[in-house]
């Protein structure tokens, strides 16, 4: 008995708790009532008066040591609670940090922008929500304009009448050209990307806002032909050196004279396919000459200086470039949409 005593307190004294199942294991074997120990003592029991006197020491001993023992592997234990218990997989695979990507509208606004800024344009910023003055009158817009009505504009305050202006939610950026020309004199040679909003019931093809890219240049000399040359080759730089343009007369209160223009169209290259409505040409911008009273407007003397303008949406630059045919996906968030962008540029 006293080498099995021996040979526990050995053991005992090795034991080193690596969770709760072996602290739980070393009080089953030493300290339970089915425990060794007490096994022992039973034992003891039957032993003479002579043998108890040899092993009655070493064995209290021996209870005392897996007592003290187990209070010790519990304190460590719960000093080490959530490092010891936790078990780290190294050969995982570590979770992956998520890139994103340029929204498309961003991707065409920043391309734009690159093209123009290397023809000496500067981008110029201004108000979202406007007086009438800046969205309206000043550009040259009659009266009683239908633009003017509330079933296309969103209006924010209306204006009495004498004093008061209405305030309202701009429906193009042309506000910046001419908060512009106000503060700044000729040579002007500016874009201006932005949001515009418009009340229109929103489907695949309009939607209550969408986003403009207007270019401006004013100077001595300015002419029709700058105009041309300096949108033919932006439709180069935009859509390849293939791409063709045309001119079409149009009419905007705030040019004269003006011109829609067309690019050939890039799906069919001119044989006619749905997107141009088999016409071989879609339309793209909208341009001409700054109309005189917009420049007298701002104090520039039309006499002096000439100007062309234009203007873009990007959502159609966009939809040209990557064919995408519904103007909602543009602001639904769509990740399945959003993410086939992530291999541009
Ligand atoms: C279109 C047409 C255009 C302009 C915008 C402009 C601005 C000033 C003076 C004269 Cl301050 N013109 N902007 C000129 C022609 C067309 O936009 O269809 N945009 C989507």
């Amino acid at each position: 008995m006293q080498e099995l005593i021996q040979k526990l307190a050995k053991e005992l004294d090795e034991t080193v708790a690596t969770g709760k199942d072996s602290l739980e294991s070393f009080r089953l074997k030493f300290i339970s009532k089915k425990g060794v120990i007490s096994q022992l003592f039973d034992e003891f029991r039957e032993l003479s008066g002579e043998e108890k006197k040899k092993v009655g020491k070493a064995l209290n001993e021996l209870k005392q040591a897996a007592e003290a023992k187990l209070k010790l592997l519990q304190e460590s234990l719960e000093s080490n609670a959530g490092e010891g218990d936790v078990s780290i997989d190294f050969t995982l695979p570590s979770t992956q940090n998520k890139i994103g990507n340029l929204h498309p509208l961003n991707l065409t606004r920043y391309k734009i922008i690159q093209i123009f800024e290397r023809l000496g344009f500067n981008v110029a910023d201004g108000p979202e929500i406007e007086d009438d003055w800046h969205n309206f009158s000043a550009l040259n817009f009659p009266e009683n304009h239908p633009a003017r009505e509330m079933q296309d504009t969103f209006f924010v305050e209306k204006g009495n009448g004498e004093g008061s202006q209405d305030i309202l939610l701009r429906t193009h950026t042309s506000n910046v050209q001419i908060r512009l020309m106000q503060k700044q004199k000729p040579p002007i040679r500016s874009i201006m990307p932005g949001r515009v909003y418009r009340n229109e019931a929103i489907s695949a093809r309009a939607h209550c806002f969408f986003h403009q890219v207007e270019g401006l240049y004013v100077d001595k000399n300015v002419s029709f032909a700058d105009l041309k040359q300096t949108l033919y080759h932006f439709a180069k730089e935009m859509y390849g050196k293939d791409i063709q343009i045309r001119f079409r007369p149009s009419f905007f209160p705030f040019t004269e004279p003006s011109a829609e223009i067309d690019i050939s169209c890039l799906i069919c290259h001119g044989k006619g396919c749905t997107v141009c409505k088999h016409s071989g040409w879609v339309e793209i911008a909208g341009s001409g000459m700054v109309h005189p009273n917009v420049l007298r407007n701002c104090d520039i003397d039309p006499e002096e200086f000439t100007g062309f303008a234009f203007g873009m949406g990007i959502e159609r630059v966009t939809q040209l470039k990557y064919r995408v045919n519904d103007l909602r996906l543009y602001s639904e968030n769509d990740i399945r949409f959003l993410k086939q962008f992530k291999t541009v540029m």
